[in-house]
């Protein structure tokens, strides 16, 4: 016996069917990992023992369906997708592994075997963070939906040493630790040693006798596959997220160097290959940062296709002859942003410079293959590399691009000379002569079949603006696939209590695979008993998200009060402070109340998390606002019934499992026309938590569909955001006294003596950098307070703010990755079902 008296046993376990569904019997699997994949002293069975043992046991089911997957996909061959992406914000994997092999209750039964709880074992998982925010958790829901609806797709990206950064909050504000997610190890991914594959950085171009060229010499770095398994929602079909790694080769050791007593010379190579998965996005400030930074995106590229080549030859040797141009019926590759753009120079490179095709032949090949996801208008987060870092990284590559640009100008100017004015800004390469540089976004629109925005919204303003010269030319390539979210993870999983209401409703849990099943609450939204239900599920999750806040951050708070909720990256344009002036404004006018005018006001937890870069000076101080805000709020016992702030920390996605069920109000109040789409503001809509939000991204769809009635909407339209601009320059803007009260309030220090004048002066002056209050935070501010004073008013009403919150839920169907999933399947890849017998 283990000294805590838990299992593991010290008999030897007896060698357990390790797919079989008895809990005993799963028991006895975890017993017999912790005892023979040993990574502990033997014996101990603490809560971490315990997960390893149970991720392990999981893994042994998985691993037998992923292979027969594997095996299924290699004999039916079918057309297959490939989606390629720099991030992946994975989270934790055995509650969601668990559910969907729908093994709960079995697992659940034998860890209390074991005298441990399924849930405390699946909270000893680090999150794997692979990701920044949206682009990466979006990639996650799509893997989750490619293997629930049986989808012939594999996701790509980078095994990163050190994920996102943990944010630590302390008095100064923010502060980044390196996370090492691997630090143990991941008891899901699996080495590959057979799959290798060489990546070339820099050297020259050669040109062979008969003409054709080659890239030579330079430095060659190997590519090592890490598979993570993906099941899918009840079904067999488990698909694979591929995650290279880069290695140096033995030889490259020098070992007569390191005899000599070089030793860092030695292994410069090695520490050179290290460096390409340290970290996701280092810092792009310094002229290094930005070569490595380039250097990961070739290396997804360049490992990902030849693997995809390998994968269609051996496919299609094994069923006779075949041809190159059968390619884009077998393969589809999606871009996931402009990250990996090089997949295309570099899909021409192999089958021009290794495979022998003709440029006219590799660029229809290539054309039919890629298509391309856009997911952001901000001009500052559209690519641009430096061409002479491409030539010096990637000279064939650039040769290539060089030829594309070339062939799409003399294209305009054979075809279309009523472009050729916008040639300039139109042109893949950009002859700036200051900074010539690839535009990125314009090699993607150029070269692939098809460009998508993630949101109604988003897409229309793509057409109509970054995009809009080129869709005359193209009329057909621009398509909209409003963003989705897995209703596995981010209900049927975080929230037992409300999915298993909304089954016994429903008479069915059908809903998890099919969301618009959801509509089917409509009719109960005005019954009392289901309302009681829906209110009690709410508050165990609540009460479940007020003991983390206590836990996290030490304060403690009221279950009753209105639990209001904005979390995501801490961006100016995201506009948590409009959220904490309007916290702010709220706080003064309280203190001018009497007690009893107290009493009638609704109280609030306002609860704000996310993590800022960590060069980004105004979101920085915006964390420290929060911070300095509810250490004064929440500390005046005149107030503090009534309204608490509370900064929540290191926002990643266990705890957004965490605060989401728990939300009634959340706040995605962008300034119109610049989120692109949004996924948090789906995942809280599901959860029934109502939105105070502008009209921007899919907020618009959300209030569509779940009724304008139900939506708390404010602000300024994407449309008239550029007058709005122009009018403020021209020194037309009023702005309303309570704004100037709350800044005001800041500025003669209610919240300490931190300088926050710069910050505050961002939103002051009709123009400037950095001033002029770009994303309109003043113009906004009197309508968001409106809006907020409806929210307070609403919350009084109980039945009528259950109804709302139950219709919410109810409108969420359209938000399914499914859905969104599907539609990329049909309209964009064109691949079908392939389910695993
Ligand atoms: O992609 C986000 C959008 O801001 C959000 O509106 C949308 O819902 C989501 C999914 O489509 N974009 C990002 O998350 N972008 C990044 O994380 C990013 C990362 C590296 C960059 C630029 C952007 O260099």
């Amino acid at each position: 016996m283990a000294e805590n008296g838990k299992s593991a046993t010290e008999k030897v376990p007896a060698v357990a069917n390790p797919l079989s569904e008895q809990p005993s019997e799963i028991a006895s699997n975890i017993n017999y990992h912790a005892q023979f994949s040993p990574h502990f002293s033997p014996f101990k069975f603490e809560p971490e023992q315990a997960f390893f043992a149970t991720a392990e046991s999981v893994r042994d089911r998985l691993v037998k369906q992923w292979n027969e997957t594997f095996v299924h996909y290699h004999k039916v061959d079918p057309k297959q997708t490939y989606y390629l992406s720099m991030e992946y914000l994975q989270g934790r994997a055995l509650t969601n592994a668990i559910g969907n092999l729908d093994i709960q209750n079995a697992y659940s039964e034998a860890l209390n075997k074991l005298g441990h709880e399924l849930e405390e074992i699946a909270e000893q998982e680090k999150d794997a963070a692979l990701g920044n925010g949206g682009l990466g958790r979006l990639a996650s829901c799509f893997l989750d939906s490619m293997a629930t609806l049986n989808l012939p797709a594999w996701g790509y990206g980078l095994r990163y040493k050190y994920g996102l950064f943990k944010q630590l909050v302390t008095k100064q504000g923010q502060e980044e630790i390196a996370e090492d997610w691997l630090e143990k190890f991941s008891p899901w991914e699996v080495v590959r040693h057979d799959i290798v594959f060489p990546v070339r950085f820099f050297g020259s171009v050669e040109i062979n006798p008969d003409g054709s060229r080659k890239w030579v010499g330079g430095e060659v770095v190997q590519a090592l596959a890490y598979d993570v398994p993906i099941p899918g929602y009840k079904t067999k079909n488990t698909i694979s997220l591929r995650l290279w790694e880069a290695k140096a080769r033995a030889e490259d050791f020098n070992l007569f160097q390191f005899n000599d007593g070089q030793y860092e010379s030695a292994a410069q190579l090695h520490s050179r290959a290290q460096q390409i998965c340290a970290v996701l996005y280092p810092g792009d400030a310094t002229e290094d940062g930005k070569l490595l930074r380039l250097k990961q995106q070739f290396f997804l590229c360049s490992a990902s296709l030849q693997d995809i080549i390998l994968r269609f030859k051996e496919r299609r040797s094994g069923k006779g002859s075949w041809k190159w141009s059968e390619f884009p019926s077998k393969v589809a590759v999606q871009l996931n942003d402009t990250h990996p753009t090089l997949a295309i120079p570099e899909l021409m490179r192999l089958l021009i410079d290794d495979e022998g095709l003709g440029w006219d032949e590799a660029w229809d090949v290539t054309t039919r293959t890629i298509a391309y996801t856009n997911h952001t208008v901000l001009p500052e987060a559209l690519e641009k590399w430096s061409q002479s870092v491409m030539w010096k990284l990637l000279p064939r590559h650039m040769e290539i691009i060089e030829e594309i640009d070339k062939r799409f100008l003399a294209m305009i100017n054979a075809t279309r000379p009523d472009l050729e004015h916008k040639l300039p800004t139109m042109r893949v390469l950009d002859h700036n002569p200051q900074k010539p540089v690839v535009r990125m976004a314009n090699l993607c629109v150029v070269s692939a079949h098809t460009v998508n925005g993630v949101a109604q919204l988003h897409s229309d303003i793509l057409k109509a603006e970054l995009f809009a010269d080129y869709v005359s030319i193209w009329p057909t390539k621009f398509q909209n696939k409003t963003n989705g979210i897995t209703p596995r993870r981010w209900l049927r999983f975080c929230s037992p209590e409300l999915s298993n209401i909304i089954t016994k409703w429903l008479k069915t849990d059908q809903w998890v695979t099919n969301l618009d099943l959801l509509s089917g609450l409509r009719e109960f939204a005005d019954n009392v008993d289901f309302q009681d239900e829906w209110a009690s599920a709410k508050m165990a999750n609540k009460q479940r998200l007020a003991q983390y806040i206590l836990r996290v951050t030490g304060e403690s708070i009221d279950p009753n009060s209105l639990f209001d909720i904005q979390v995501k990256r801490i961006h100016e344009y995201k506009r948590q402070l409009l959220n904490i002036l309007g916290a702010i404004y709220r706080y003064k006018k309280l203190k001018e109340m009497s007690p009893e005018q107290r009493k009638n006001t609704t109280s609030r937890t306002i609860m704000i998390g996310g993590k800022a870069f960590a060069t980004y000076t105004n979101a920085k101080r915006i964390v420290k606002l929060v911070n300095d805000v509810g250490a004064v709020v929440n500390n005046d016992p005149e107030v503090n019934s009534y309204l608490k702030v509370v900064f929540v920390p290191n926002y990643n996605v266990s705890v957004a499992e965490m605060l989401i069920p728990g939300s009634e109000l959340s706040q995605h109040i962008s300034t119109a026309g610049m989120e692109a789409s949004g996924t948090s503001n789906m995942k809280f809509a599901l959860n029934g938590c109502l939105i105070i939000g502008t009209l921007d991204g899919a907020n618009v769809e959300i209030r569509e569909e779940i009724g304008e009635e139900n939506f708390f909407l404010f602000g300024a339209r994407a449309d008239e955001v550029p007058q709005l601009r122009k009018d403020r320059e021209n020194g037309l803007f009023k702005p309303d006294p309570r704004f100037e009260e709350a800044k005001q309030f800041i500025r003669r220090g209610a919240f300490g003596s931190y300088d926050y004048n710069p910050l505050l002066d961002s939103l002051e002056g009709n123009s400037g950098y950095g001033r002029g209050d770009y994303f309109l935070v003043g113009h906004d501010f009197p309508d968001y307070m409106d809006a907020q004073a409806r929210v307070d008013e609403a919350y009084k009403d109980r039945k009528k703010w259950l109804k709302m919150s139950i219709l919410s839920t109810a409108g969420s169907g359209k938000f399914s990755s499914d859905r969104t999933i599907a539609q990329y399947a049909k309209e964009i890849w064109n691949i079908e079902e392939c389910r695993v017998p």
